[in-house]
């Protein structure tokens, strides 16, 4: 037996003993390969892209992802210990909750408390705002967890949140105006995606970045840098259970995909279909049905934060109609019909409108 040196970069050689393995191969080149850059390095390095560069803003961020990494956690334990299943109670929707959907609001309550940069909690599972701190800056908008009845069957699901800047002074009561504010006064939205692989994807309007989680260093890494959302796509994604009470323009322009032989994919959790067709290149829609006349999506805490998102990788958000952000809020929890995704497809489902 005796020592050779694998290549690993460009000043780095690493001693590997012989016989050569492919397991010691593999193990070689997997020490050799970078890390790449962390969440924290890369919010670091970004931050005087924000409007308000103090690093509460950076701050908040990191707050958020930590709390996604111990709901994530969660998640991971779902199958073995009692948390799976409902919780017996009703949110803010009258929807069932889930024992998840109750513990990451919890989470993510807690770490936007004690991080002190928020002042304004909006959550789909409280009926009123949670006002946190008079002293923060920001108004957060959060679904906990998005997709909940996909929990019990190990699906994909999410966690989406917009971020705000307050409009009333710092050290005054909130105000109405600090919590109904346009989805154009976001100055930072993102989404974790407990999916194969977690994943945390946000943008503070300079474009859209997304970040894989490592867990075993506990981290999140840059993975997709840049990201960009095809202007085009064959994939449309909408439940067409409910196609009976969809309005005639709805219905023809589902023909319209079908005749163009389009393929059909809908995960019925948001987060997990909006990222494939961020990827991709897609359409989603929530439609007004008969049961949700005026869309079943929340505005504030689903579509907002996902139609910035998208407009930052080149997509388009609209309720059929109307740009999702020049939408004014009137209530917390005010639903929308909801078609987002590449630019080229909801611009068409728009010509059908
Ligand atoms: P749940 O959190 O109640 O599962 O709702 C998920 C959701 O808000 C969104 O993630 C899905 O795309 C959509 O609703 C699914 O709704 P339908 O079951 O009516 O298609």
């Amino acid at each position: 037996m005796h020592s050779v040196r694998l290549k690993a970069g460009p000043n780095l050689t690493i001693p590997v003993q012989t016989p050569f393995s492919m397991t010691n191969f593999m193990e070689a080149s997997r020490i050799a390969l970078p890390i790449g850059t962390a969440l924290d390095r890369f919010i670091k390095n970004n931050q005087d892209q924000f409007q308000y560069a103090t690093g509460e803003l950076s701050q908040l961020l990191r707050d958020i992802a930590l709390a996604s990494k111990v709901v994530n956690r969660e998640i991971n334990k779902a199958g073995l210990i009692d948390i799976m299943g409902a919780m017996g109670s009703q949110n803010s929707g009258g929807e069932q909750q889930q024992k998840l959907d109750v513990l990451a609001n919890i989470r993510f309550t807690r770490a936007l408390t004690k991080g002190g940069e928020a002042c304004a909690l909006i959550s789909e599972e409280s009926e009123s705002y949670l006002d946190l701190n008079n002293q923060g800056n920001y108004v957060i908008a959060i679904d906990p967890l998005d997709g909940s009845s996909n929990i019990d069957v190990n699906v994909s699901i999410g966690t989406i949140f917009s971020v705000y800047h307050r409009k009333s002074e710092v050290g005054q009561p909130i105000q109405e105006a600090d919590i109904l504010q346009y989805g154009s006064e976001q100055v930072a939205a993102g989404y974790i995606l407990y999916g194969s692989s977690t994943m945390l994807v946000y943008t503070t309007g300079h474009g859209v970045n997304g970040f894989t989680y490592e867990s075993t260093l506990g981290e999140y890494v840059l993975s997709h840098l840049n990201m960009r959302m095809p202007e085009d796509g064959v994939i449309y994604s909408i439940n067409e259970g409910s196609a009976n009470s969809f309005s005639p323009a709805v219905k023809s322009y589902l023909e319209f995909c079908k005749d163009e032989n389009y393929t059909a994919r809908y995960i019925g959790s948001l987060v997990a279909d909006f990222h494939r067709n961020l990827l991709k290149g897609g359409i989603y829609i929530y439609p007004a049905t008969a049961k949700n006349p005026n869309g079943k999506l929340r505005l504030m805490y689903e579509c907002n934060a996902l139609a910035y998102l998208a407009e930052q990788a080149g997509g388009k958000a609209t309720d059929g109609k109307n740009r999702i952000l020049d939408i004014k809020p009137k209530d917390l929890h005010q639903r929308t019909a909801f078609y987002v995704g590449s630019k080229n497809m909801v611009e068409k489902a728009e010509s059908f409108i």
